[in-house]
């Protein structure tokens, strides 16, 4: 019965200094691993945050006193347009996408992901659509026209720049990124887990990467629909949304949102499955109502498409049109209030250990609930007609992404750094961190509702100083440098651990779930024969008495011959290929007027080059794969 969860010796030894440097850089284009792509992922989103977060911090300098001028106006809306884009396409989303890669296969016994050249293609797709899209800042002026993009604004005699082009077109890759690794996950989770994982025995944080990879399965095509009109309006002379030629601006909102709604909780709910691990663990007890916990999870999923309306309240919809978008958003705050009291219940009557991912998971079920209930207000339509477009909003919509999907994220940090890393972060550092980001969400987003309740509307770059919002304003902008200054902490805490951080051993926390039982970091193949599952909380059970529902908690199988797929470059030389292919279809607009008046342009060669690189790497692909590697 005894678990042997071994590591196999290392098969080759490294070259030190450049050659093993590089070594190590092409190991990382060109692999198909699960846990190293989790890791540039999660790399990749932590630089995201920090670009986004000084967007933050230079919007709200621009905004700590009335009548500043400390940024031109016009740049002021490139800046809140990237800074939403960023957080939400940029940060949050590969961010739950990396935790999802790294722990989503070993957490259900599997080798690595179903398909995982397909993986290696997410990552480069959501890399280069990035870059894409920050390229703008370079040529010409970024997107400027708000995260939501709202027609007629993003039209081109009113955007004139490729800012939108730009945002388009670099959305359509992070979108197809999302899609890609979607599938892949749902695959994974439904069909790679190692015998004895039930569904009901899954991990909840897998429940709720499941149920996140429909949603975005489902909703994307929408927004990808709304985006490739967007395009053709223009630069084609298409007319979908323009009002006076007979298309409809409110369209856009609709596509839009049918994406929207279900986007905040692709955002949310991988978060909420990281606490349903962080809580049970440090309060050394199993999840009060797992099936509950993770049941919640897909009504809310399922309810989120039937409230996308009720971000347009007071566009002008029937009052019975309103009323129904109005009870879809109520009832979606039944299950949340589920999750909410099953997480108090796991609490309830606890062992607890305050370790700082424990602190970060406590303080989401807080600061979201603040968040939820802010929600509630705004699905109200009277109330919602009042305070629509003000600070309220952005109140809101910050209190459940930074103080639940970002604060989620860090409590997962916190969790699962030993295991990427073999070290433990600093428990000091990481409590000062959590002290400075609680009382910076606190000092920079509460007032907004405040503010918002006093009229001051969003996206406004400056204001009056007899409006009686500087006081507020001012102490928002202390508490946003109190957030960046968490952020640096946490990055000089991350920094110091690998240099020197105290050795974490496999299993520091005393876990539960699958990942503990191997080493910290897990060998590339993650378990050396495959586990055999018969709890829900297999290496718990199997630490502390042996016995699960149905014979042994964690058993290891018989040994087996290991096959691992070969390293690849093309998923990613193919990715470069659709950057390049984008970067061609960004002038579209000039070449339909190239083509009018006759002369020859350039784009068509550099779409045409983007193509032939995108299909010399399917080529090369397909031939690794016919030959078995
Ligand atoms: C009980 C649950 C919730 C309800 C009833 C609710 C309701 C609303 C409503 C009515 C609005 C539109 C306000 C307006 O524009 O006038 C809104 C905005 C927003 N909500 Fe929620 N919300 C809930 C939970 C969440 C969650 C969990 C998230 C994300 C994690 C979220 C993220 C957002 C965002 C990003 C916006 C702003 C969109 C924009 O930029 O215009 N909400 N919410
Ligand atoms: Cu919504």
């Amino acid at each position: 019965m005894a678990a042997h969860v071994g590591t196999l010796p290392r098969t080759r030894k490294k070259p030190e200094g450049l050659t093993g440097f590089l070594i190590t850089v092409i190991d990382y284009m060109t692999t198909v691993d699960h846990k190293r792509i989790g890791v540039m992922y999660l790399g990749a989103s932590f630089v995201f945050l920090l670009v986004g977060g000084l967007e933050a911090l230079l919007i709200r300098t621009q905004l700590g006193a009335s009548n500043l001028k400390l940024i031109a106006p016009d740049l002021y809306n490139q800046l809140f347009t990237m800074h939403g884009t960023t957080m939400v396409f940029m940060a949050v989303m590969p961010f739950n996408a990396g935790f999802g890669n790294y722990f989503l296969p070993i957490m259900v016994g599997a080798r690595d992901m179903a398909y995982p050249r397909l993986n290696a293609l997410s990552l480069w797709t959501f890399l280069f659509g990035g870059l894409f899209m920050y390229a703008s800042f370079l040529l010409g002026g970024a997107p400027n026209a708000g995260w939501f993009s709202y027609a007629p604004l993003t039209e081109s005699n009113y955007s004139v720049t490729h800012g939108m082009d730009f945002w388009v077109l670099g959305l359509q890759m992070l979108g197809v990124s999302s899609t890609l690794g979607a599938i892949n996950f749902i695959v994974t989770a439904l069909n790679l887990r190692a015998p004895g994982m039930r569904i009901n025995r899954m991990p909840l944080f897998v429940w709720m990467t499941v149920v996140t990879s429909f949603l975005l399965v489902l909703s994307l095509p929408s927004v990808s629909i709304a985006m490739i009109l967007l395009l053709f309006d223009r630069n084609l002379g298409t007319n979908f949304y323009i009002a006076k030629m007979g298309g409809d601006p409110l369209l856009w909102q609709h596509l839009f949102w049918f994406f929207g709604h279900p986007e905040v909780y692709v955002m949310i709910l991988p978060a909420m499955g990281i606490i349903s691990e962080v809580l049970p663990t440090f309060a050394r007890k199993p999840i009060f109502g797992y099936s509950f916990v993770a049941y919640s999870g897909i009504a809310i999923g399922f309810l989120g498409f039937t409230v996308w309306a009720h971000h347009m309240f007071a566009v002008g919809m029937p009052p019975i049109v309103n009323a129904a978008f109005s009870l879809g958003s109520m009832l979606i705050g039944v299950p949340t209030g589920v999750k909410i009291f099953n997480w108090i219940g796991t609490l309830w009557g606890g062992n607890i250990r305050y370790s700082t991912a424990m602190l970060f998971a406590i303080g989401f079920i807080g600061m979201f609930v603040i968040g939820g209930i802010g929600g509630v207000f705004l699905g109200s339509p009277p109330v919602d007609y009042q305070i629509t477009d003000t600070y309220f909003v952005v109140g809101h919509l910050h209190y459940v992404l930074v103080g639940g999907a970002l604060v989620g994220i860090m409590s997962g940090f916190y969790y699962w750094f030993p295991k990427m890393t073999g070290r433990l972060l600093s428990e000091a550092l990481g409590k000062t961190h959590f002290v400075l980001w609680t009382t910076g969400i606190t000092l920079t987003f509460l007032p907004m509702h405040l503010l918002g309740i006093l009229g001051m509307p969003r996206r406004i770059y400056t204001y009056y100083g007899d409006m009686g919002w500087d006081t507020w304003n001012l102490i928002q902008t202390f508490g946003a440098y109190l957030i960046g200054a968490g952020a640096l902490l946490f990055l000089f805490n991350v920094l110091k651990s690998l240099r020197s951080g105290e050795v974490a051993g496999n299993d520091p926390w005393d876990g539960a779930t699958l990942e503990w039982a191997t080493s910290s970091p897990p060998p590339a193949y993650n378990f050396a024969t495959t586990p055999i599952v018969g709890s829900r909380r297999p290496y718990w059970d199997h630490k502390h008495g042996g016995q699960g529902d149905s014979g042994a908690a964690l058993e290891m199988g018989a040994p087996e011959h290991i096959h691992l797929p070969s390293p690849s470059i093309w998923p990613m030389v193919l990715a470069f290929g659709v950057m390049v292919a984008m970067t061609g279809m960004l002038y579209m607009k000039d070449l339909a007027e190239s083509w009018a008046i006759g002369d020859m342009s350039v784009n068509p060669v550099v779409v045409l080059l983007g193509v032939v690189i995108v299909l010399f790497a399917a080529m090369n692909w397909q031939n690794e794969v016919s030959a078995g590697k």
